[in-house]
């Protein structure tokens, strides 16, 4: 995966987190893939949440949307 700056990976978490609640959920994820092929950085978005959401909850803080781009 090419690597981003932490402006960029944050610009990209406000792009999806479209209620700005400040987690990206699965439903965020769908309705930004949809605009974007259904991938997220060449990885495809369940496969993206399970990757990014190390606890577990199904919601992917900025906290971990950055440790997953870092
Ligand atoms: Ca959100
Ligand atoms: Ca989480």
């Amino acid at each position: 995966m090419e690597k981003l700056t932490e402006a960029e990976v944050k610009a990209l978490f406000d792009e999806i987190d479209t209620d700005q609640s400040g987690e990206i959920r699965l439903s965020e994820l769908r309705d930004y893939g949809l605009a974007n092929e259904g991938t997220l950085g060449g990885v495809k978005l369940a496969d993206f949440v399970r990757q990014a959401d190390s606890d577990g909850d199904r919601r992917i803080t900025l906290a971990e949307f950055k440790k997953h781009f870092a």
